[in-house]
């Protein structure tokens, strides 16, 4: 079954980014509770941004589970990313993630790598980025797998990445790993900038897609834009995907609001009445 997740960042400097929920981790927590979320993804500045025992607190008070966790902090605040022409910011990159996974793991829940793929150019060459990339992916999602959680990886828009922008080159990528424990993001915002069709891009990633950003075409709230969620829904139900549909969207035209619009197009196309 399709589960509906809920993004709370936690990172000021990631702020105007596309986080439903901000800052104060309880209040995320309680009104996803209250609005019917089966889960929260949570954006944490680092992995000792928030206590295991308290976050396991909240979990469990609010009957939440934990979607995935974001690694991106990694690049807003510290530019860091994997594909670095520098190797000592590429290893740090490659620490950084890990201790995102550990800190995820114990929660079954994966550690998202978006941002943190980087793009080639500025002294990075093409084929060593794709190298790279390829070398961390294996050994990260190798490193997920004593918690039971694939390692996400997100196919970015254009503007924000070079190395992979597509469902189909991120199954080529996957397909080339040793590891089988990486698995993709499908966000709708990226993929409708790059998709011919959304349906189509779901069916090329049938197997391989682990986890979905559950986004608008201009990253507002789904329903705030003009994507037709009935043939995605369709899509993701006939490749079997029984992940998450995780809003990671603007806090159009505020964060409850966003949060009250994302369920009820959620509701419309996974649990219909
Ligand atoms: C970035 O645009 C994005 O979609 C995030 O999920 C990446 O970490
Ligand atoms: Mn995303």
């Amino acid at each position: 079954m399709i589960r509906s997740a809920v993004t709370i960042s936690l990172v000021p400097q990631a702020k105007g980014g596309p986080f439903v929920f901000w800052d104060d981790l309880e209040a995320g927590c309680r009104a996803a509770s209250d609005l019917g979320f089966d889960a929260v993804e949570v954006f944490a500045p680092g992995p000792d941004a928030v206590s295991p025992d308290r976050l396991r607190q909240l979990l469990t008070n609010y009957h939440l589970q934990l979607a995935a966790v974001g690694t991106g902090s990694g690049w807003v605040i510290h530019r860091l990313t994997l594909t670095s022409a520098d190797a000592g910011e590429r290893q740090r990159a490659r620490d950084s993630i890990r201790s995102m996974i550990d800190f995820g793991g114990p929660f079954g829940a994966p550690a998202i790598i978006g941002s943190m793929q980087g793009r080639w150019g500025n002294g990075a060459e093409r084929d060593a980025a794709r190298d790279q990339l390829r070398d961390a992916l294996d050994d990260l999602g190798q490193h997920a797998k004593q918690y039971g959680v694939p390692l996400l990886y997100e196919p970015l828009n254009r503007y924000e990445t070079n190395l992979v922008s597509t469902v189909a080159d991120g199954v080529t990528l996957l397909q080339s790993l040793a590891t089988e424990n990486v698995k993709l993001l499908a966000d709708l915002f990226h993929m409708n900038i790059e998709e011919v069709s959304l349906a189509d891009a779901v069916r090329t990633g049938r197997g391989h897609i682990g986890h979905v950003h559950f986004v608008d075409s201009n990253r507002r709230p789904a329903g705030c834009g003009h994507i037709d969620y009935a043939p995605v829904a369709a899509a993701l139900r006939e490749i079997d995907f029984n992940g998450y549909a995780s809003a990671e969207a603007l806090p159009y035209p505020d964060s409850m609001e966003a949060a009250r619009l994302t369920m009820a197009t959620f509701r419309k196309h996974f649990r219909p009445a």
